[in-house]
């Protein structure tokens, strides 16, 4: 095997970070971004709102899949700045779940509590602590006040598949409303329950989402991808984006795709003296970060 054409994956989880995204389910990163960063950002999502003539500057506007739409939102599929958080729960499975841009002006809908993920039956009966989807949120308007369209969520809730305020909007006692900076990155276990506060302010919140899963869980905002764009992205960026034309491929990617990336520490393509020799790599299981700290 040649390493030369494979990338170690970029930083995750931190012991720490780990244990405060297990115990909360959010984990919130300040000053993740720099200024010239969100400026990059917020001129992509200009650009993304004067092509679209669906754009209404007093309504919510949040378009799915643009990772595909733009290519400054194409670069974030596998950001080193938060992809080895994903790939830290996901490894060598990890998979595009969607890519989003929210943008909520005073007065637009916003949203009543709920989880993300399966709803009749959640994900948590099968997999009661570790998420099927995470989501990474960019946050690219100072929110320094309730009451600005924020986010909130329960810390804690991720484990709980019932909750007293499921469809309404109502103040829970306990909930996290996220009064933040702009540069600020959360990565929420999606199984957190959570809801949007009313925006009374001018300040229109603008932000970008994007979620993770195991390659086996239906993509939320495609199924396909164009065949000429595909073409344009870099390795991993395929393969994190999952365009199989046969459903099986999801849970038995193939050879090709492996490895994703090599161990950050060890800059392996697989684990050590597990698999006598001859068992192809794209059939070993290979140890994700959690493994070592559940
Ligand atoms: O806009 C937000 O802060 C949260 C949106 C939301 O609830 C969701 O995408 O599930």
């Amino acid at each position: 095997m040649s390493t030369l054409t494979y990338r170690k994956a970029p930083p995750g989880f931190t012991k720490e970070q780990w244990e405060q995204f297990d115990r909360e389910g959010i984990l919130v990163i300040e000053n993740a971004l720099t200024q010239d960063e969100i400026d990059y950002y917020l001129d992509a999502i200009d650009q993304l709102t004067a092509a679209d003539p669906k754009y209404k500057v007093d309504k919510f506007y949040g378009p799915d899949n643009v990772a595909t739409k733009h290519p400054v939102f194409t670069e974030l599929i596998d950001h080193p700045r938060h992809v080895g958080y994903a790939y830290d729960i996901y490894g060598e499975l990890l998979k595009l779940h969607l890519s989003q841009v929210f943008i909520r002006p005073r007065d637009s809908s916003h949203n009543a509590w709920h989880p993300d993920g399966a709803r009749a039956l959640p994900y948590g009966v099968f997999s009661p602590r570790l998420p099927m989807q995470i989501k990474i949120g960019y946050w690219l308007t100072d929110l320094p006040h309730p009451k600005m369209g924020n986010f909130v969520c329960m810390p804690g809730s991720h484990r709980r598949q019932y909750f007293d305020g499921y469809t309404k909007h109502t103040s829970i006692p306990g909930e996290k409303i996220l009064c933040c900076q702009k540069g600020t990155m959360v990565i929420m276990h999606c199984g957190t329950w959570h809801r949007v506060e009313p925006n009374e302010s001018d300040v229109v919140r603008k932000n970008i989402f994007l979620a993770y899963c195991p390659s086996w869980i239906c993509e939320a905002d495609r199924h396909q991808c164009e065949p000429e764009w595909l073409k344009t992205l870099n390795r991993e960026q395929r393969i994190i984006m999952r365009s199989y034309s046969h459903g099986y491929a999801r849970t038995k990617p193939p050879k090709d795709d492996f490895p994703l990336f090599l161990d950050r520490e060890t800059g392996l393509d697989s684990d050590p003296e597990i698999y006598a020799d001859g068992v192809p790599l794209h059939i070993r299981k290979r140890r994700v970060a959690h493994e070592q700290w559940i």
